[in-house]
């Protein structure tokens, strides 16, 4: 039995709350992303020094101001490059990337794929509503074909990207889609995306109650279904992986679409790190030129 002491230290949902509520639109899917990503560390106990949370810009990216740890607000498109130095530089920290579709996919799609093929080691959660919401309800590139919105009034044109394939074609070593309708089965997600040793993605249908009124709870609730209900899928095999993230319609797959673990990170092959994390090795650069570089950028 717990001592009142231990109890104290116990990580709880209360500690993670963060200095200020989030401000989306009662109803948005972001809120059960937050809670399920509070819930994930509180189950895991990793302290909140011990954890960054990164984002670019959209009403999913706001999320680090919402939740009690490091966390840093960049550019749009731009977490995780930042994420990637970061995680180089303190190779210790529990690093979570989090944004939205048109953050990651568009703007963002560049780093998205090189940050798989270095296999970063972080959690990329990406709040995927099919529309841009921050900016008022324009096409993103996971809107559907015909989807009426202000930026493409007669019906979207484009194809839109498949994220999970694209993951899986980029080499990202765990490759998942969440519901936030489902709390628990997020939360599960969530757990191994963050004990997962490489580039952890996590695809999260996230819905914008006020511009898309396409991709509702109600839309979503019947057509997903749990890949782990299904006894006979093996998430270690790539190519039913890749079967699998096209199935789109009827029945839309949520759950763990690939993993494995055979893969050094980027840091684990990195030779520099092998003596630790970069920010504890001693300076190698003489203090004379260090002041010098110094000078130089002030
Ligand atoms: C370089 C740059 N281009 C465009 C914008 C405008 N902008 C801000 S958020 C956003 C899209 C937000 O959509 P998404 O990433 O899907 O996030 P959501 O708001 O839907 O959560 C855009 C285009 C910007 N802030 N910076
Ligand atoms: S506009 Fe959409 S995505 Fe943004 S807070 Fe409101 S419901 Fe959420
Ligand atoms: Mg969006």
């Amino acid at each position: 039995m717990a001592t009142s002491v231990q109890r104290a230290s116990q990580l709880t949902m209360a500690n993670l709350k963060g200095k200020v509520d989030p401000d989306w639109c009662p109803g948005c899917g972001d809120f059960g992303v937050l809670a399920a990503l509070q819930k994930a560390l509180v189950e895991l106990q990793i302290p909140p020094h011990d954890v960054v949370t990164i984002s670019g810009i959209g009403c999913s990216s706001n999320l680090p101001g919402y939740i009690n740890t490091y966390g840093m607000h960049t550019l749009h498109g731009r977490a995780l490059a930042v994420a990637t130095g970061l995680k180089l530089a303190n190779h210790g920290l529990t690093v979570i990337v989090t944004g939205g579709d048109g953050d990651g996919f568009g703007i963002g799609g560049n780093h998205f794929v090189h940050s798989m093929r270095r296999n970063v080691d972080l959690l990329y959660v990406v709040m995927d509503n099919q529309i841009y919401g921050l900016t008022t309800g324009q096409t993103s590139p996971t809107s559907r074909v015909g989807m009426k919105t202000k930026s493409m009034p007669f019906g979207n044109i484009e194809a839109p990207v498949n994220p999970i394939s694209l993951a899986l074609a980029a080499g990202a070593t765990f490759v998942a889609r969440g519901f936030s309708g489902e709390q628990k089965h997020l939360t599960e997600l969530i757990k191994q995306g963050i004990e997962h040793k490489g580039f952890s993605f996590l695809d999260v249908f996230s819905p914008c109650v006020t511009y898309n009124h396409d991709n509702t709870y109600q839309w979503f609730r019947p057509r997903v279904k749990k890949l782990e209900d299904d006894k006979a899928y093996e998430a270690t095999d790539w190519v039913a992986a890749m079967e699998k993230s096209l199935v789109w319609g009827d029945e839309i797959p949520i759950g763990k679409f690939f993993e494995r673990t055979d893969l050094p990170s980027l840091h684990a092959a990195e030779p520099v790190l092998s003596d630790g994390a970069l920010v504890r090795a001693p300076n190698r650069v003489p203090a004379e030129a260090a002041q010098g570089f110094i000078q130089e950028l002030m």
